[in-house]
């Protein structure tokens, strides 16, 4: 491929969605804004972990050596030092939504210095599905009032650039691992797993659940997630899609307008919403359904952690179900793993 990196991160994705047709935002569910706390208020409390509701830390990751560290010249630096020039395989910036396509394998370091150059350039205050002011001034008013996002923001965009989402870092750097402080996050046994997610702003991760509880870290930059507890699973519209560790949904939070049938159900839900912003840990308890749209190009990582316990029960259930797809029994033909060839 003789395209060079620069071109390669403006490089237009997903027809589909170029295709769609302008029409009117719609109201889309209903949202409370999450429940924010910090470390201090939470040790004060005595509340038991896990929380069975997600809330959002603020600044709960500053003192980690990676908020310091984790800059996109210093990663693009580490990257190159190591040979990670050999490529890695990249997603497109719209994730578990959609067709599953063909994934390029890209160096990481130049994509990194782009991403670095574009992060200093600041969003405008009125961009996102809720804006900073307004959700200040929610959270200054009634507690629990419900309100709905401003959706016409997702057709102000499309997600055209390439998104380096749910890669393990720490296999190809283990010395990157010094820089988090994994264990104050899980205390207890737990078998944890670590993907980071780095890419511009506008990148989509479609509406899914895992099986598993995710501390989910934001180390540079701000996104918004769209969180449903698993009583709002009647209304997600869960797909037939094959992924592992996740269930996937079939309501395309890019297309809504052109989306009636899931639209309908959608709107029925009840959400709650998060600005995640550099420094801020977010708890997704397990089954909880998401989608998280970028305003800012991020670096962010998704830890994954599960008591022995659940290895066994949750995680042989999930190798099971893999085994099966792998054999061509289950959803063959339809997951994200696999290419759907002559779908292009
Ligand atoms: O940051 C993103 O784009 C997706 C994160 C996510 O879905 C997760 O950590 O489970």
């Amino acid at each position: 491929m003789s395209m060079s990196a620069q071109a390669l991160f403006e490089r237009p994705i997903e027809a589909e969605l170029v295709a769609a047709p302008p029409a009117q935002a719609p109201i889309g569910p209903s949202f409370e804004l999450i429940e924010e706390t910090t470390w201090e208020a939470l040790k004060q409390s005595g509340r038991q972990w896990p929380f069975a509701r997600p809330v959002l830390i603020k600044g709960g990751i500053k003192h980690w050596p990676a908020f310091e560290k984790w800059s996109f010249e210093h990663l693009a630096g580490i990257c190159e030092g190591q040979g990670a020039e050999a490529p890695v395989k990249f997603t497109d910036g719209l994730v578990e939504q959609g067709l599953t396509k063909g994934r390029p394998f890209l160096p990481v370091a130049p994509y990194l210095r782009e991403l670095g150059k574009a992060a200093q350039k600041a969003p405008s205050p009125a961009a996102g599905l809720l804006p900073k002011a307004r959700q200040q001034a929610l959270r200054q008013g009634q507690t629990g009032a419900r309100f709905h996002l401003n959706w016409a923001h997702m057709q102000s965009f499309r997600p055209t650039t390439l998104y380096l989402a749910q890669w393990d870092i720490l296999e190809k750097f283990p010395q990157l691992r010094q820089d988090l402080l994994i264990k104050s996050l899980w205390p207890g046994q737990r078998m944890t797993w670590e993907y980071v997610f780095m890419g511009p702003a506008n990148t989509v991760t479609g509406l899914h659940n895992d099986f598993p509880h995710n501390w989910f870290c934001q180390l540079t930059g701000t996104k918004e997630f769209l969180l449903f507890p698993p009583d709002q699973s009647e209304h997600m519209c869960p797909a037939k899609k094959y992924d592992w560790g996740a269930t996937l949904s079939d309501i395309n939070v890019s297309r809504l307008p052109s989306q009636a049938k899931e639209l309908a159900s959608f709107e029925k839900a009840h959400g709650i919403y998060a600005r995640v912003e550099a420094g801020d840990a977010l708890f997704v308890p397990k089954r909880t359904w998401h989608s998280v749209v970028s305003l800012e190009p991020s670096i962010s990582l998704g830890m994954f952690g599960l008591t022995p316990y659940e290895v066994a029960t949750g995680g042989a259930w999930a190798t099971l179900r893999d085994w099966a797809h792998h054999l061509h029994l289950h959803a063959w033909g339809n997951c994200t793993c696999h290419q759907v060839l002559g779908k292009r």
